[in-house]
């Protein structure tokens, strides 16, 4: 009897067109309620000579039957394989993608260079508040109100006595203050004035520098400036030293460099005279010394106050400080 149920399964097997065919097919006749499962079934009611006989038969269909969907399933899982590995192949002679490097912004690097140069000095590193009281931004520093030396600095109010720091000199006050000498400091910032052209910012980064002890003298300062300078910039730099006043100091003076732009031939940033203004500096005034209750019989000192900007446009060849901010990444990549 299984005979009869081989030449059909042939017949179906032709039509097997997929995996789930295949297994559908097995389903039908080996399944529980299948064809040969159904003869195996009636083999009860057969005498023990023609079970015997119909058993055997049974059996070689059925493993016939589940060889051939056997091959069949392989033969379709090949392919599907097949399908996937072309579908999900991998072209390696592409070129890769690489993720894009950052870089250091050239302010970042220039005040890290300054930082260091003055901690390889001795200098130790001081910070304070970019919002700040009149008091120290001005008062402490012997600037009082309505004195024609607050002209000199465009100030952000942000109430009658608080300002956003127009420079980095209230820190020497607050250290002061609180320490007694000998003092060997800088505190580098970010500083605040309505000021806006090619080399001028509303905010701007300021390296002040403190050292206060016994016989601190102006050949100190000079030595100290002249020294980092030549470490920044190299032993050739053209550096002046040129008179000039600031409240906090007496004497005072400001630094300039050869504009290394144009080579000191004069350009539109050092406005045609071949100097850049970096740096003012000066013997710390009595007044000042007086105002945080040290004795300036005994102890003098000297300060400076420099713009970052400037130095990294003259280290960098940048003629335009507001490039420096404006976060364009062509100019930024310069300096990866
Ligand atoms: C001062 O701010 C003084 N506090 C410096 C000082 C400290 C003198 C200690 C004596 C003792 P001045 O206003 O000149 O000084 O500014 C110092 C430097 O900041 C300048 O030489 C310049 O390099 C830089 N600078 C000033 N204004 C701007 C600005 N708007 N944008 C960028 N840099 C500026």
């Amino acid at each position: 009897m299984s005979d009869d149920l081989k030449q059909p399964f042939l017949d179906e097997l032709k039509s097997v067109t997929s995996l789930s065919d295949a297994a559908a097919l097995k389903v039908k006749y080996l399944g529980k309620k299948g064809l040969v499962t159904a003869q195996i079934k009636s083999l009860s009611t057969l005498s023990p000579d023609e079970r015997k006989q119909a058993g055997q038969q049974i059996n070689e269909l059925k493993q016939f039957i589940e060889a051939e969907c056997d091959k069949k399933e392989s033969v379709f899982k090949n392919d599907e394989l097949k399908i996937r590995l072309l579908s999900e192949s991998i072209d390696i002679t592409l070129p890769g993608k690489f993720a894009a490097f950052g870089s250091e912004h050239p302010l970042s690097k220039t005040l890290g260079e300054v930082i260091d140069i003055f901690t390889r000095m001795g200098f130790s590193v001081e910070e304070g508040p970019e919002v700040e009281l009149d008091q120290y931004n001005f008062e402490a520093l012997n600037i009082p109100k309505d004195h024609p030396a607050r002209d000199m600095q465009d100030t952000f109010y942000v109430s009658d006595d608080i300002v956003l720091r127009t420079h980095t000199s209230p820190v020497q006050v607050r250290v002061m203050e609180n320490r007694k000498p000998p003092l060997r400091f800088i505190a580098p910032g970010k500083v605040y004035r309505c000021d806006a052209d090619v080399t001028h910012s509303p905010m701007f980064h300021q390296v002040e520098g403190l050292m206060v002890d016994k016989d601190i003298k102006f050949s100190h300062l000079k030595g100290v400036l002249i020294t980092f300078l030549r470490q920044l910039f190299g032993p050739d730099i053209p550096v002046r030293f040129r008179p000039s006043f600031f409240p906090f100091t007496e004497p005072s003076a400001e630094i300039d460099m050869g504009c290394i732009l144009c080579k000191s031939a004069g350009c539109r940033v050092c406005k045609g005279s071949g100097w850049l203004e970096i740096l003012g500096a000066g013997m710390v005034n009595p007044k000042v010394l007086e105002n945080v209750g040290y004795d300036p019989e005994e102890y003098t000192g000297f300060a400076f106050g420099m713009g970052i900007e400037r130095i990294a446009m003259l280290k960098y060849s940048i003629d335009d400080i507001r490039l420096l901010f404006e976060n364009d990444i062509r100019f930024l990549r310069q300096f990866s």
